[in-house]
């Protein structure tokens, strides 16, 4: 179990707090962020919250994590020509805010001075 249940992720799906939803089925939800780091940035989330972050997600279904990749992949062809940055945040050191596991998919010219 997340340690904050429901995550905002899971009050985001549920429709509780509004977001730009870009693509939804019965295991992922993909909706925009609401602070965009690059011209196209979207966040692709599971429906459970039952992983907090990739490793554990990995270590208990890595085939929704492939279907992450594949949903990530599909919206990067609609939005940004194909080609993204797939971005995990891994623990509160890295940058991680929101327990509840989640790709940030980055598309767009990339900013001066960013990594790469
Ligand atoms: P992080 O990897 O846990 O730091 O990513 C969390 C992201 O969720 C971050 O980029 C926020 O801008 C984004 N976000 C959002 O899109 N909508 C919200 O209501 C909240 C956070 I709270």
């Amino acid at each position: 179990m997340a340690p904050t249940s429901p995550t905002i992720f899971s009050r985001i799906i549920a429709r509780e707090i509004p977001a730009d939803i870009v693509f939804e089925n019965d295991r992922i939800v993909a909706f925009r962020d609401i602070a965009p780091q690059a011209p196209v940035h979207l966040l692709v989330v599971p429906r459970t919250e039952a992983y907090a972050n990739v490793v554990e997600l990995a270590a208990a279904d890595s085939g929704l994590l492939a279907e992450i990749v594949e949903v990530a992949n599909a919206l990067a062809a609609e939005h940004c020509g194909g080609q993204f940055r797939l971005i995990f945040n891994t623990g509160e050191d890295a940058g991680q805010t929101v327990f509840h596991v989640h790709a940030h998919v980055l598309g767009g010219k990339l900013a001066e001075g960013s990594l790469g």
